[in-house]
């Protein structure tokens, strides 16, 4: 296997896992579209016995992902909430968890309405702040959840200054690391424990795969992760597997359009009269950008904002206004999304909860895409003109 260690992020991800197929020299790994694997006798086997266990063109995203995320071991998931899910079941019934109080709303339900219901215990509070993660920690606190940047609202969270925070009390820092992608942001180089993704989004980066993954360095948790990973079996096939190594290959070149995008139009919407405040953390009055600017390459293709007014009917008059803009759920795709999140992607979070973390009706979430940057200055122009 190549040493990839020391080369740049662009070349790691065409590079790093992955080898010629042994026999027959193909130069991308092959689709292993297989359950089973023969053995010449029991226990003697190529390396592989059963697709849940492991499975090649499983094995060389996992591996190409670990060494992106600068980390040791990689996993891969059916989906992120099957991540999240298995990292959770590391824990145990009495355990406390700390999470941004703003975040992906599926996370929000997986949290309170799955796993509360098997005694773990979750704490919301805005992690911007570092006070209030002094006063949430409690002697049962085993895990700090931090989305960064936030879903919708573009929050950053300071992920170092968190680990240092909990450094020595037992307890994992995660990090759901993918509204930036491993191009924008190595959360394990900043001390965190254990890094998420949906890879549905950036990384896949092509809206045709339903896919998470976990990546650490630990030995030990590694263990527990793949233990749990076997054991419940929310693996992805190696179709997707292979769909998730061709995005990645392009996934550089992808984040830094999505980013030169995302800067334009960010700044067209911050002089529109009809817009009321624009979520990016590239503005310099951005309450976080300082942190933004020492943890991230660059901002993304993430937007949110609200309307002059805040009435959720002029939000549905851009939400069908817009033509390139697709009006779906997810994010990260080559194209460009729009969504409102608090009828779609945050409608599992209740309304009091949402609107303390600026979900406001009129709130509007833009996935720039790499389309022509005119074009879709254009698009949004034509909408806000209701
Ligand atoms: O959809 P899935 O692959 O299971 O990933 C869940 C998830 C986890 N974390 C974050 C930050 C996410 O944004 C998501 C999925 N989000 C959307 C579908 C969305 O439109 O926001």
């Amino acid at each position: 296997m190549k040493n990839t260690d020391n080369l740049q992020f662009e070349t790691k991800a065409l590079h790093a896992g992955l080898e010629p197929d042994p026999s027959t020299g193909a130069i991308m790994t092959p689709i292993f579209q297989t359950s089973t694997y023969v053995q010449a006798a029991p226990g003697d086997h190529k390396g592989f016995e059963y697709s849940r266990t492991g499975n090649p063109t499983r094995q060389a995203l996992e591996n190409n992902l670990a060494a992106l995320e600068n980390g040791k071991y990689g996993l891969c998931f059916g989906s992120g909430l099957a991540a999240i899910d298995t990292l959770l079941k590391t824990l145990s019934p009495g355990d406390e968890i700390i999470s941004t109080n703003d975040l992906y709303g599926g996370s929000y339900r997986l949290f309170t309405k799955v796993f509360e219901k098997f005694g773990l215990k979750f704490t919301f509070v805005d992690l911007t702040d570092l006070a209030n993660l002094s006063s949430a920690i409690t002697e049962k606190t085993k895990m700090v959840w931090v989305e960064t940047p936030t879903n919708p609202m573009m929050n950053i969270i300071d992920i170092k200054s968190v680990a240092d925070a909990i450094k020595g009390k037992n307890i994992l820092l995660a990090v759901d690391n993918t509204f930036a992608s491993p191009y924008l942001q190595t959360p394990l180089d900043l001390g965190a424990d254990v890094v998420m993704h949906s890879i549905t989004k950036y990384i896949g980066g092509h809206s045709d795969v339903v896919m998470g993954a976990l990546v650490c360095k630990n030995d030990a948790l590694a263990e527990q992760l793949y233990f749990f990973q076997n054991s419940c079996g929310a693996v992805p096939g190696p179709m997707d597997s292979f769909l998730v190594l061709r995005g990645i290959k392009t996934m550089h070149v992808r984040m830094q359009r999505h980013c030169e995008n995302g800067r334009q139009i960010a700044h067209f919407l911050k002089d529109h009269a009809k817009v009321e405040k624009v979520y990016w953390p590239g503005f310099e009055n951005h309450p976080n950008h300082n942190v933004a600017l020492s943890q991230m390459r660059d901002f993304g293709g993430m937007i949110s904002f609200s309307l002059v007014g805040n009435r959720k009917e002029d939000a549905l008059k851009v939400l069908s206004g817009t033509k390139l803009f697709s009006l779906a759920e997810s994010l990260g795709g080559v194209e460009s999304l729009i969504g409102h999140p608090a009828s779609m992607t945050h409608a599992s979070i209740p309304k009091e909860e949402r609107e303390k973390s600026g979900v406001v009706d009129s709130l509007i979430r833009l996935s720039v895409g790499i389309e022509h940057i005119n074009d879709l200055i254009q698009d949004l122009e034509k909408a806000l003109n209701y």
